[in-house]
C-alpha cells in the first residue's frame, strides 16, 4: 500500500484530536466488541473486520496474513492467520503493546514504542525504555490452537499489571505489534503498528440494580462503590526472555 509522505502519523493525528477536542479521531474506528473463547475454534470471531493484512513474505517460517482484533469488558482478543500452515511450537511469539500510543515512549522496537510485550504467555514490563523491566503479572493469557496451525486466536486480560503494579492499558486507543521469532531468537515475521481501540462494553455491568423494590432490611447498610476482586495471579508462564 502507497503512503503519503505528506500525512502526519496517526499519533500526531490522535495528539491533535485530543487537544482540539475531535470527538473522534481521524481515520480510526472503534474497535469490535466480542466475547471470544479461546478455544481454537473461530465461529465466534464473525463479524470482526480484518485490523491488518500483512504479505506473504516470511516463506517456510510462521506467515502472517490477516490480524483481527476485537475486545470485550474482560479481554482483549488477537487472531492471526497464516499464508501456509505453520507449528505454533517451533517458533516464539511476542505481542508488543504500545499502550499509549506513542512511539516516544517505551522501547524502541518492532515498529512502535513498547510499554510491555508477552512474549510465549509470559509479560514484561518495557515502559521505562528497558527491554526486560520484570515480569508483570494478572495477564490471563491464554491462546489456542497449538501445533500445527493455519491461525490462532489469543486472548490478554485488559487488568494485566506491569512489573510496576500499575495497569498497563492506560486509555482506550493503544497499537500492538506481532512479532514471531525462531528458536534462535531470529526474527522471521512481523506484523507492525495496528492501532486499535477498545470498543465500550455493549451489555451492563454484572451484578444487580440497586432498586426501591428491593430495599435491604432495616440496619443493613449499602455501599454503592464496587467490590470487584482484583485480578489473581496468572497461571501464564514466566519462561526466560531473549534477545529480540
Ligand atoms: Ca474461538
Ligand atoms: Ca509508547
Amino acid at each position: 500500500m502507497l503512503t503519503n509522505p505528506m500525512k502526519p502519523p496517526l499519533y500526531a493525528l490522535t495528539l491533535a484530536a485530543l487537544v482540539l477536542g475531535w470527538v473522534t479521531p481521524v481515520a480510526l474506528k472503534a474497535g469490535t466488541f466480542k466475547r471470544i473463547t479461546i478455544d481454537g475454534q473461530f465461529t465466534d470471531w464473525a463479524g470482526v473486520p480484518v485490523a491488518f493484512a500483512d504479505d506473504a513474505d516470511a516463506p517456510d517460517a510462521f506467515d502472517f496474513k490477516d490480524v483481527y482484533i476485537a475486545n470485550d469488558d474482560q479481554f482483549l482478543y488477537v487472531r492471526a492467520t497464516l499464508h501456509a500452515p505453520a507449528n505454533y511450537a517451533g517458533f516464539h511469539h511476542q505481542i508488543i503493546l504500545d499502550a499509549d500510543n506513542n512511539p516516544g515512549t517505551g522501547h524502541a522496537w518492532a515498529g512502535v514504542g513498547s510499554e510491555f510485550f508477552i512474549e510465549d504467555g509470559g509479560g514484561y514490563q518495557q515502559k521505562n525504555g528497558g527491554f526486560n523491566e520484570g515480569v508483570g503479572s494478572g495477564l490471563e493469557w491464554a491462546v489456542a490452537p497449538g501445533g500445527q496451525v493455519t491461525q490462532f486466536e489469543a486472548r490478554i486480560s485488559r487488568n494485566v499489571r506491569d512489573a510496576e503494579g500499575l495497569p498497563v492499558f492506560v486509555q482506550d486507543l493503544f497499537t500492538l505489534s506481532l512479532h514471531v521469532l525462531d528458536l534462535s531468537w531470529n526474527s522471521r515475521d512481523l506484523a507492525a503498528a495496528i492501532p486499535y481501540e477498545f470498543a465500550p462494553t455493549l451489555l451492563p455491568p454484572p451484578g444487580p440494580k440497586p432498586s426501591s423494590a428491593s430495599r435491604p432490611p432495616p440496619g443493613i447498610t449499602t455501599t454503592a462503590a464496587s467490590t470487584r476482586a482484583p485480578t489473581g495471579v496468572s497461571s501464564s508462564s514466566t519462561l526466560p526472555v531473549g534477545a529480540g
